[in-house]
């Protein structure tokens, strides 16, 4: 005898189906958000790195750009004196918009469509070719024994410590953590502050900032060539250093083990923590 066909899906397969398609889409709803802000982490990162042709930007003419303080891309430099003589410069700001013009960058948004903040340390907006590593050397040397200049462009970080830095590079983050000041944190909203909250800021519950941070020291070490009587060894010895760590202090990219420098780059970043 042939047992009757069966037709369809019993109650129990139809229920075991809709609780797996169940978690199926909870796992997609709680997962992809989080995708996405990572994808976004990782452009705005992208374009932080990107930004740093202000690197090239000091190659090219021996001194940072002035902040953009008017949204144009261009840097807002004041000629106090003559044009040609940049030691007589100023900058309408020392903190503002990434002069993306200036730096031939086609944008200075990060992915979240915010222009990315900047500032400057205002002695390197004045220098030239010829001074720029011997001046740096002296600005290295002379916090060696001095305490940051709070005046000039400095960062703070999570432990409440300043330190002066070249050049910041600041993208507000994809949210207004802290309820103030748009999209920038903390004291990075506070305008025309020069403290700001990089390196090693920890994004948290009310911060979700990143920026990168570039040392007087890193500039140095980058733009200057070590045995040209002026790098950080050479000033600090009163002689041409001859490329040897001969006096246990600073040769480039050396590590430094007095801890007086703040070295390299520094990212903000904790994808994992942010919400
Ligand atoms: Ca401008
Ligand atoms: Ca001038
Ligand atoms: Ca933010
Ligand atoms: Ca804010």
């Amino acid at each position: 005898m042939i047992s009757p066909k069966k037709n369809g899906f019993t109650l129990i397969e139809i229920t075991v189906v809709m609780v797996i398609v169940g978690i199926i889409i909870s796992i997609i709803a709680t997962t992809l958000p989080f995708l996405i802000q990572s994808n976004k982490t990782r452009d705005t990162r992208a374009i932080l790195k990107m930004v740093d042709s202000i690197q090239g930007y000091i190659s090219a003419n021996g001194r940072c750009p002035c902040p953009d303080t008017n949204n144009d891309g261009q840097e807002n430099r004041v000629d106090n004196g003559t044009a040609a003589d940049f030691t007589d410069d100023t900058c309408t700001s020392y903190v503002g918009t990434i002069p993306h013009r200036t730096l031939g960058i086609a944008s200075g948004e990060d992915v979240w469509h915010n222009l990315v903040k900047c500032g400057v340390y205002e002695d390197l907006i004045k220098t030239t070719p010829s001074n720029l590593c011997t001046t740096l050397a002296s600005i290295i040397l002379f916090y060696t024994s001095s305490p940051y200049a709070p005046a000039k462009l400095h960062t703070t970080d999570f432990s409440g410590n300043s330190s002066n830095q070249a050049y910041v590079i600041i993208s507000g983050g994809g949210k207004n953590k802290d309820g103030a000041n748009g999209f920038f944190d903390g004291k990075n909203g506070a305008v025309p502050s020069v403290q700001l909250e990089v390196p090693d800021k920890i994004i948290d519950a009310v911060y979700d900032d990143m920026g990168r941070s570039v040392s007087f020291s890193y500039l140095n070490a980058n733009h200057c060539t070590e045995g040209s009587c002026a790098d950080v060894e050479s000033i600090r010895c009163g002689n041409c250093d001859d490329g040897v760590d001969n006096d246990g202090h600073l040769t480039s990219m050396e590590i430094r083990p007095e801890g007086e420098i703040t070295d390299t780059i520094v990212d903000t970043f904790n994808p994992g923590l942010r919400t």
